[in-house]
């Protein structure tokens, strides 16, 4: 399978060649329409969506890219059950991405100075309270001040006027850290905006690797080949040579503008905040660049798709590190892919959930809920977890209840900014004998009659529902 995409385009002409991507030429409006059409191709798994002609800019824009589990898994060359199970030990790969001295696709053309106006981009309008247009698909780049070590990660931007974005990276995102790293040195952080990466890039940048770890080299790693690199024109910051379009700036020091509401992964819209600020000090792209704006909002989305295999490897890191006894983990869409994770383990101690369920909610992942079934639940199937959450679990035994805890988290129930309280459900039956009472009921030798023998042998097939009810029921 491939992995190793030279840009964007080669994966939109493998998308085109399978039916994956549609192409719009009639005018579309930045405002609304974009998102709209995205909405839809995202709500009935259907293709990307290219819009070749943008209101107000001569830039394409390609929407919904990961708008689907089917198009993450082309990307990265395995189904997305896979990715789910094994996201972390792709992970591991690492290949160093490499710099080139050759002419980089991505600075084409260079646009610095009075030329410069981020609204040249067909920057989308997402959502009615919305406190803008937004960028919602820029993987931010930016090097630790003492180590160099860079830093990949996805943060929205809202212009504030041709020269100025906000950032929206919280608390705990490295990006925040490594601004605030700067800025206690006195200098401003430098900062580039990589808008259309090839694919795997772009969903490497969401793994949950801990500070210091650069994901260009998990890109690499995903691609078996190394993500190529080239300087930036006014910053010292390196970004992958064939992506469409780099902003390249600075975060200025003590300025924060307000940014915010949008509508968000859990949902909802998240208030109004500070953000820090980006002063852009050049625009490169290639030439016909395309823009690319992910969708948000109620789960699922590319969003969450992209975010799913990453906070599914997180989770089961942390659960690890309790027991080795983990058999699956499960960062459930309902729970918005961050809220709710569910764990089946063997239980080797019967107070063992309960630590599990602790390091889950103490983890950076942003987990409100956590509930811990048996090894014979599959935490893919909900029924089976509530099944097992209302013949296993008494409430007033087997939750566990902690108030304001940190949490990186949108939720807008939560009683304080990066707050939230957390529930562990302890949906486990009883070890040891007790133990017969709690389990599917059994058929001895079910096994030896198969019904499917039976059915052939006597040629039935489903019945169709239309003749069904045309001759019986009505
Ligand atoms: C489409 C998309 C948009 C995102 N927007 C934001 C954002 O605005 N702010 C944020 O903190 N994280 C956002 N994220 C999540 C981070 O990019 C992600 O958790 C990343 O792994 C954080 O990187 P870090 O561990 O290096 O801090 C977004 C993710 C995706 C896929
Ligand atoms: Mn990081």
């Amino acid at each position: 399978m491939k992995t190793a995409w030279r840009d964007l385009r080669e994966f939109l002409s493998a998308l085109e060649d399978r039916g994956d991507l549609v192409t719009i030429d009639d005018e579309v409006d930045w405002e609304y329409q974009a998102v709209g059409l995205t909405r839809q191709s995202s709500d009935v798994d259907g293709p990307a969506l290219l819009f070749n002609r943008m209101r107000d800019s001569e830039f394409a824009c390609v929407s919904g890219l990961f708008g689907s589990s089917r198009r993450v898994a082309l990307a990265l060359g395995h189904d997305y059950d896979y990715l789910l199970r094994n996201f972390g030990e792709l992970e591991q790969l690492m290949i160093a991405p490499e710099l080139t001295d050759s002419a980089a696709p991505c600075q084409e053309v260079v646009v610095t100075g009075d030329d410069i106006d981020v609204l040249s981009l067909p920057l989308l309008r997402h959502f009615e309270l919305d406190g803008g247009r937004y960028l919602t698909a820029g993987l931010q780049v930016a090097h630790d001040p003492d180590t160099g070590v860079a830093n990949v990660s996805i943060h929205r931007q809202l212009p504030i006027d041709r020269t100025h974005l906000t950032v929206f990276a919280p608390m705990g995102r490295h990006l925040r850290t490594i601004i605030e790293r700067w800025h206690e040195q006195g200098k401003e952080a430098q900062i580039a905006v990589v808008i259309g990466a090839d694919p795997v890039t772009q969903i490497a940048s969401q793994a949950r690797a801990p500070y210091g770890v650069d994901e260009f080299s998990i890109a690499g790693g995903m691609r078996g080949e190394a993500v190529e690199m080239v300087k930036c024109t006014t910053i010292d910051v390196n970004v992958p040579a064939t992506a469409e379009i780099i902003i390249e700036g600075v975060i200025e020091i003590g300025r924060l503008e307000s940014d915010g509401p949008f509508g968000e992964y859990p949902g909802t819209y998240s208030e109004a905040k500070p953000a820090p600020v980006m002063r852009v000090t050049a625009i490169t792209h290639r030439k016909g660049a395309l823009y690319q704006n992910t969708l948000t909002g109620t789960p699922m989305t590319e969003n969450h798709w992209m975010m799913q295999p990453s906070a599914t490897a997180l989770a089961y890191r942390e659960a690890l590190r309790v027991t080795p006894e983990i058999k699956a983990v499960h960062v459930t869409p309902g729970g918005t892919t961050r809220h709710h994770v569910v764990v089946s383990m063997k239980k080797r101690h019967p107070s063992e959930p309960r630590n599990v369920m602790l390091a889950l909610m103490a983890s950076t992942l942003g987990a409100k809920m956590v509930t811990i079934v048996d090894e014979d639940v599959d935490p893919y199937d909900m029924q089976q977890v509530e099944w097992a959450v209302n013949t296993r679990m008494q409430p007033d035994r087997d939750i566990v209840i902690v108030s304001n805890l940190y949490s990186p988290t949108l939720d807008p129930s939560a009683p304080a900014a990066r707050t939230s309280a957390k529930m562990g459900i302890d949906a486990t039956a009883p070890m040891g004998e007790e133990r017969r009472m709690y389990e599917a009921p059994h058929v001895v030798g079910i096994e030896k009659w198969p019904l499917s023998a039976v059915l052939s042998a006597s040629n039935w097939s489903m019945p169709a529902l239309d003749r069904y009810l045309d001759g019986g029921a009505r």
